[in-house]
Parts: C-alpha cells; structure tokens; sequence
C-alpha cells in the first residue's frame, strides 16, 4: 500500500498478531503473571500497539529509557523524545524476572497484550522529571503524577491480542493504519494535524483554517481523548463540540478523528512526541503551539507549523493573526476563565466568539449555579442545632422546587452507610469521607446534598471541598455554637456521660474539635433562632446565583 508520509523509524508497527496467534496466546496466558493495566498504562498501550508510537514495539527498556532522557533518541540512534514506560508497583516486581511472559490486561481482566520482560528498574524519578519537565516541582500536575505512579518500570517487547474497547464515540475513533487508508482514498496527501485538549471556538478554527490554507493541506482535528489534565473528565462534551465545529469547515477539507492520548503535560518534549504521533497517522504538518528548534525539525520529518494566535477584530468582522494586526486596531478576547464565569451566571457568549450550537452543547454540560447540584456541609460539636437547622433548610428548599434534596445528616449515616464505625480519628475520617463521596454523587447529577455530621478535622473537611468543588458548589457551614451551651442544652444526655468517663473520645470533652478557618458560612444557634440560621443559608445561596430566579424566598 503506498505511505504518503513515512511512518517514524520507516514502518508503522502492527503488534496485534493474528487470530490463531491470539488464541495460542490467550490459552498460554493462563499460566502467567497478570497485571491490570492503569489508565493511563490503557492509554499507552494502545497506541503502541496500532502503531502510532511506531517504531516502539513494547514498553521502553533500561537503555532506550536512559538514552531518551539523556538525548532525546531510541538506543539505536533514532530520535524520540518521551519515555515510554510500564511502571509496576514493587510488590509485582518481585514476582518476576527478566525473559519472564507478563499478561497485561484492562480492567475487566480482558487480556490486551503480552510482554516478554526485559529490564525491570527503579527508576530515579527527580532525574526524569528533571529531564521531561525541566522541573522536580510537585506543584507540576505531570511532575505530580510522575512521583505517584509505581516505583519500577518494567521494559519488554508486546504482542497484542486486542486494542483496548471502548464503547464511546467508535466512529470517531481510527487506528493509524485506517486514517491512512481514508487519506488515501480521499486523495489527501498533505495533511495538517491539529492536537488540542480543549472545545474549539470560532479562533481556533480560523487559525487551524488559515494554518491549512496556507500549506494548501488538509486538516485532521486530532483532540487527545483519555487522561488529559486532572478534573478534565469531560471529554463528552468536547467531542460533542467538535462535531459540531467540523460542520463549519469548508466541504471535504477536514476530517476529526480522536485520539485516545495520556497527555505528559510536558511542554516541548510533548510537542515533539504529538509531532511524531501525528506522522505515524500519516499527517505531513502539525500545528505547534511552542517554538522547535530547527535541529529537530529536519529529524522529525513532518512539517511543524507554528501555532499563529487570532483575535477577534470587530472593524473588519473577522479573525485576524495576531501578528498581522494594524496599528491601532482593537481586538476582542474572551478568555476560558470568562466563558466559564458566563457560563456559571447565564449570562451571553457572543456569536463572534462560538458557534451557536457549541455555546448551546456546553450550556447543558455546564449550566448555570442556579441549575447546578450543591453540598451544604454542615459541620459542628454535638448539641450545635446542625440537624435542627439542616432539616428547616431541607424543608425551605423542597419548598422552592426544582432539585431534588437529599440529607445525609450524621445520625443517619452511622445508622446506614457507617453502622460499624466507631469514633476514632480513623472511623471518623472514614465516615465523613463516605458521606463526602455521597454528596459529590449528588452533587454531580445536578442535585442538593445537605450533610450534618460533627466532622471534627479540616483535612478531612478540605478533602470533601476538593471533591465536590469541581463538580457544582459546595457551602462549608460552621454551626459555631460553643460548648458550654451544648453542654447545657445536652439533649441525648451524651455530655452527662462523657463527663463522667462513660463515653469515650466524646468531641470536645475528651476527643478534638478543629473550628474551620474559612467557612462560608458561621452560625452560633445561641444567638439566633434555627428559622434565623436556614434563613442565613438561604440568602447566602442566593448571594451566590444557585437559587437564582427565585423570588418566592
Ligand atoms: S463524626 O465525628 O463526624 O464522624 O461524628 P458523626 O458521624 O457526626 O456522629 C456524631 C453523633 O454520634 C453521637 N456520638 C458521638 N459524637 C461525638 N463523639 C462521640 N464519642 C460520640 N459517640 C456518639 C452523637 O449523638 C453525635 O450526634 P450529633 O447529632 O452531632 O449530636
């Protein structure tokens, strides 16, 4: 079959074997190691084995893997720039040796390859990091998931006995050997790639349009679907997006494919790799947002376009390079952060900037606060009035309607979901981090979570706001009432007996209590009746748009 485009290292790598190979290997596979591929490890394996990592054929060994850190090449001199690595926990090492046969498989134990090990190292992960991001800094989301995969990398060649399945999207999705073909038969044989991890607007598509007319190439939308950035777990939305955006290109110039990528988030050497990647799907050009050097563009052998940003200039009613902009002209931006704002608050995202179809997709991913799900984290010492107020709040918000309410108040979760839990940190920790999980679920599908129990420590209480913060609001509400009014409203008699030693590690008496620093919102029931507290809560809701367009408060 004629290749347009060279695959990396001269052949695109097919490392599925045949059916009857396959069956051999399914049968032999019973009696070796398994292990259960991460998702990134998924992600990975995939495209080494349809090739689009060519000319890989395995999970890198100790000599590919130093040389690639050292001088961005393969041990035999080709160049390639990521390591490409299977790290396994130190556990499972143990259990095997070089020439040994590994069973890797997904997560429903369907087995997708088998490795014949070669090299198993700890690896020094700073001088990796070092090496790909240019940083050891924890704070670097890639150098933080660098340090938390397992501690040993196990290198060996693959033979695949299937791809990973999937059920999402399957037309959109292409081996490279199958994008090939359809370049072929539609003719295309200058093709420029376009890697991106985010919902494409009307810039993006203007500068992907000019970028292609300027090369007189194609254009693929190659979005990277998987594990892109942490809380960007919505690629649905994405795609839905860019199907959409693919029907304002002109006729038979673009085509969208996905491409199921663990993304590194490394900068420069990532570039690089998606360069690589792209070729071996059989592109000749690929839009790069960072600068490459021309030393490793002549290696690379696909054409890197530099990524030429367009603003929006509303004189001329259209988009224009930044770089060719007249004196004087004003531009229009709207940043992601301002999207996001509008979107939170309901307010218009202008024509100019998205197509209206886009802007309608990601309105029903992201609604506005007032349709968004919300947790109202009540936390306090026993006796505080939490359940009091909690339920007047419950009651006050079934009156107003329009999500359903749910209440996971700390009585009676330790009847239900934490009956065997006793009062130690541990169980404590456990019960509230159980609850948290309730309440994101709730919260995720758009509905109201009110939670009540003591919740004593702020690490644990700052665990279950990074849940749920990212999937709709969350209200830390500290009922402040302080103890010696607990201790003398006292109605389950519980202070009665803590003082006289017949309860132990009762919070406040003989077990901790960390006020929160920052909460939303601070309530002492002694001051104010439990209808003054809801009522608090209520406005302070309102204040930040999720009962918005209500009036009946
Ligand atoms: S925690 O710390 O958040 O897990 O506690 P929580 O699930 O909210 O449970 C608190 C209720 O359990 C009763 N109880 C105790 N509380 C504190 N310390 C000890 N040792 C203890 N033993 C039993 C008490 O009734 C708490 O209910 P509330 O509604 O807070 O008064």
């Amino acid at each position: 079959m004629p290749m347009f485009v060279k695959p990396h290292g001269g052949m695109l790598k097919q490392l599925i074997v045949p059916e009857k190979e396959a069956s051999i290997i399914k049968t032999e596979s019973k009696n070796y190691i398994s292990w259960d591929l991460t998702e990134r490890q998924l992600l990975d394996i995939e495209l080494i084995l349809n090739g689009a990592m060519s000319p890989l054929e395995g999970f890198m060994n100790k000599a590919d893997y130093e040389s690639v850190l050292k001088d961005m090449r393969l041990s035999d001199g080709t160049f390639w720039p990521m390591p490409i690595t299977l790290d396994v926990t130190e556990e499972f090492s143990k259990k095997i040796k070089p020439s040994d046969k590994v069973a890797l498989r997904d997560h429903e134990g369907v087995l997708i390859a088998v490795m014949e090990v070669r090299d198993l190292w700890m690896p020094d992960k700073a001088k990796e990091a070092e090496a790909v991001y240019g940083s050891a800094d924890l704070k670097h989301q890639g150098v933080n998931l660098l340090f938390n995969s397992h501690p040993v990398y196990a290198g060996g060649v693959l033979k695949g006995v299937e791809l990973p399945k999937h059920y999402d999207f399957n037309e959109l999705r292409n081996t490279p050997l199958e994008l090939r073909e359809r370049f072929k038969k539609l003719g295309w044989s200058r093709i420029m790639g376009f890697h991106t991890l985010d919902t494409m607007h009307r810039a993006e598509q203007a500068l992907t349009f000019k970028s292609a007319q300027t090369a007189e190439a194609n254009l693929l939308l190659h979005p990277a679907v998987g594990v892109t950035r942490p809380g960007d777990n919505d690629y649905f939305s994405r795609v839905r997006c860019y199907e959409h955006i693919i029907r304002h290109y002109p006729e038979q110039t673009t085509a969208l494919s996905l491409l199921p990528l663990a993304s590194r988030m490394s900068g420069p050497r990532e570039v690089l790799w998606n360069a690589i990647i792209r070729k071996n799907y059989g592109c000749t050009h690929f839009i790069a947002g960072s600068e490459i050097s021309a030393k490793y563009q002549d290696e690379l052998g696909i054409q890197i376009i530099p990524f030429d940003e367009m603003a929006y200039v509303s004189e001329r009613a259209q988009y224009v390079p930044i770089s060719e902009l007249r004196h004087g002209e004003i531009v229009l931006r709207i940043t992601e952060d301002e999207v996001k704002r509008r979107l939170d608050e309901g307010l218009e995202i202008p024509e100019w900037f998205s197509h209206k179809e886009v802007i309608t997709e990601l309105r029903k991913t992201y609604p506005p606060r007032h349709r968004q799900g919300f947790t109202i984290f009540f936390t306090g010492l026993s006796g505080a009035g939490k359940s009091t107020v909690a339920n007047i709040l419950r009651i006050k918000l079934m009156e107003l309607g329009g999500r359903p309410v749910t209440m996971l108040d700390g009585d009676i979760v330790r009847k239900n979901l934490s009956s065997e839990l006793g009062f130690s940190r541990e169980h404590r920790d456990l019960n509230i981090i159980r609850i948290g999980f309730v309440a994101s679920e709730i919260t995720k599908n758009g509905g109201i979570a009110i939670c009540a129990p003591i919740a004593p420590y702020a690490s644990t209480r700052a665990k279950v706001r990074a849940l749920i913060e990212t999937l709709g609001g969350f209200l830390e509400v500290y009922v402040s009432t302080p103890i010696d009014i607990c201790e003398e409203r006292d109605r389950k008699g519980l202070y009665a007996k803590a003082r006289a030693g017949l309860i132990k590690e009762f919070t406040g008496i003989s077990d901790p209590y960390e006020a929160p620093e920052n909460p939303e919102l601070a309530i002492n029931t002694g001051e104010c009746t439990p209808d003054e507290a809801a009522q608090r809560i209520i406005l302070k809701l309102e204040k930040f748009g999720y009962l918005k367009g209500r009036s009946s408060i």
